[in-house]
């Protein structure tokens, strides 16, 4: 978060010191330029990779995986400020947008303490079984999701900092929206099977 407050302060030409208050998230709703700005830079330095590559991590995908294990090098950094809705991820499986292969496992990592009142993730338990469906209805302009998924039940999956949520790319999942005063930031980091496809728009991969 130190070089995310960099970024952020460098960009807006402030000198703000908490990314985690509410004035701060009130800044970013304010000067929406910033987090597109913010977006780009992010993801240069190596500290996504360094984050994703963690020991205790990499530990827990492998035993998931159970084979040898690559990361893909595209690593998202969310930044979701309240009560926005501009980037709101409606239910999908990530297989949809990550393509590659369906053994694909996503960690989303959060960088603060995530409740219901934050936007926790959603998912519905057992629905990687599902397999790929196809992303049939448009909303949100250009959102797709699957349809004839919401008789399942469905889970707020609250974390705290330091947790990690690892899931199959058919599980279905939607972001929750940010309801409380201060921003939701989390990573994406995504594994694949050593050998098995994946799609260049995720960058290519790198051994762990
Ligand atoms: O963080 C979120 O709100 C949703 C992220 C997500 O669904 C994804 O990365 O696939």
């Amino acid at each position: 978060m130190t070089n995310f407050l960099g970024l952020a302060n460098a960009v807006g030409g402030t000198d703000l010191s908490d990314p985690h208050s509410p004035s701060f998230a009130r800044h970013l709703n304010q000067c929406r330029n910033i987090q597109s700005q913010i977006y780009d830079e992010i993801r240069l330095p190596s500290w996504l990779e360094d984050l994703s590559l963690d020991g205790n991590l990499v530990g827990e995908v492998s035993a998931l995986l159970d084979r040898s294990t690559v990361l893909l090098k595209k690593i998202v950094f969310r930044i979701d400020a309240p009560l926005e809705t501009s980037q709101l991820a409606v239910w999908h499986q990530d297989y949809y947008y990550v393509r590659g292969n369906v053994d694909i496992v996503t960690a989303w990592i959060p960088m603060q303490d995530t409740s219901y009142a934050h936007g926790c993730l959603q998912v519905m338990p057992g629905s990687h079984q599902l397999g790929p469906l196809p992303h049939d209805v448009q909303i949100l302009d250009k959102r797709h999701m699957p349809s004839g998924i919401f008789d399942r039940v469905a889970r707020f999956v609250e974390m705290k900092k330091g947790d990690a949520l690892l899931f199959h790319s058919c599980l279905l999942h939607s972001s929750g929206v940010n309801f409380s005063e201060v921003t939701r930031y989390s990573v994406q980091a995504r594994y694949s099977p050593a050998g098995q496809p994946t799609d260049p728009a995720m960058g290519g991969t790198r051994s762990l």
